[in-house]
């Protein structure tokens, strides 16, 4: 990567890559016999990411696999295309990208770059909690995700410990783009998962990037406390808490990351931090973070908390190991008019 000196410039910059990549289609030289399918690193509702060798290169990759036939069942045929058209455009050192994409009969292939390290998720658990210095080096990173994200009109919609990847050099990725949208003005649709759904989505009002911030605030208090701020056994529940504002923050935070979570976990729109007029200069700007230089943060210049361990290239020792599944093969191409934008 590239060493950044002007962020403003960066972003201004970082548009215009993301407009021309945008809207490109699938390149379809490329098929399923390239690659070398090794083991399941994670599932979805929707699909399953595998890693994989690909022959061209012998470089290790993360393939997502979707169904063709459960995409259209749980009419998740938009979603796929907007994950597929922002993960090919995105080029940022805290996001996952896309090498190339691919579809054949049954299923649609997403190849991304493998990060090594693990979920985020994991790590948090065997640690039980972060400390906070270590908790601001990797919430800084996902609000620079989020900035440079939101910079290109993309809401997020599912940051949560298990979409966060780290890599090799103990940094971050944001990886599942299956609920990022591209949007100017506001939507509708309720996705998510419920510990981390803003309260305007609860309440089926339209929202816009506010609904990242909301989801932002959940994050470092997880992190910091080891488990959500809303908590119950069912969905409801969590709900009724989330839209009524009320968690406890735990006697162990410091001032600084307890003013700064009560200021992103406004219910109201109009006192959230990351939605008022300085956007996220609020948050950028906030005590907590005095001490992180962000650009040192964006070039990987700060040393990371601890490192992964990682045996060679292709080691998935730090994913959980999952039940795996053998794909099929359809003599016709399935669903060839809703796959068309592909
Ligand atoms: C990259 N590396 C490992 C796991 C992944 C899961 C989802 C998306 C990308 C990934």
């Amino acid at each position: 990567m590239e060493i950044i000196k002007d962020w403003d410039y960066f972003l201004q910059r970082s548009r215009q890559d993301f407009d021309a990549k945008f809207s490109q289609k699938f390149q379809n030289d490329i098929n399923l016999n390239d690659f070398e399918l090794l083991r399941t690193l994670g599932t979805g509702a929707f699909g399953r990411v595998r890693l994989v060798r690909w022959l061209n290169d012998g470089g290790y990759y993360a393939m997502k696999v979707l169904e063709k036939q459960r995409i259209v069942k749980y009419k998740q045929v938009e979603h796929t295309l907007n994950e597929k058209r922002i993960l090919q455009a995105v080029k940022f050192p805290f996001v996952v990208s896309m090498k190339v994409g691919f579809y054949n009969n049954d299923y649609v292939f997403f190849v991304m770059e493998f990060v090594n390290g693990g979920e985020l998720f994991s790590h948090l658990r065997r640690f039980g909690r972060f400390e906070e210095n270590h908790t601001r080096f990797y919430v800084g990173q996902v609000i620079l995700a989020l900035e440079y994200l939101h910079f290109l009109d993309v809401v997020y919609r599912d940051l949560k410990p298990e979409n966060i990847l780290i890599d090799r050099n103990g940094y971050l990725k944001l990886t599942d783009m299956g609920f990022c949208k591209r949007i100017k003005g506001r939507t509708w649709t309720l996705c998510g998962t419920p510990e981390y759904l803003a309260p305007e989505v609860i309440l089926s009002k339209g929202y816009g990037m506010s609904v990242d911030w909301w989801s932002l605030g959940i994050l470092i208090y997880e992190l910091a406390a080891g488990h959500p701020p809303f908590y119950a056994p069912n969905p409801m529940k969590i709900y009724e808490k989330i839209v009524a504002g009320k968690y406890k923050i735990p006697p162990h935070f410091g001032p600084d990351i307890k003013d700064l979570i009560t200021n992103i976990l406004q219910v109201d729109l109009t006192r959230r931090y990351g939605n008022l007029k300085n956007g996220v200069n609020d948050i950028k700007g906030h005590r907590f973070f005095r001490t992180i230089d962000w650009l040192s943060l964006v070039n990987q210049q700060m040393e990371p908390p601890f490192l992964p361990k990682i045996k060679d290239d292709g080691d998935p020792g730090n994913f959980e190991v999952y039940p795996e599944e053998s794909l099929h093969e359809s003599p016709h191409e399935l669903f060839i008019k809703e796959f068309a934008d592909y």
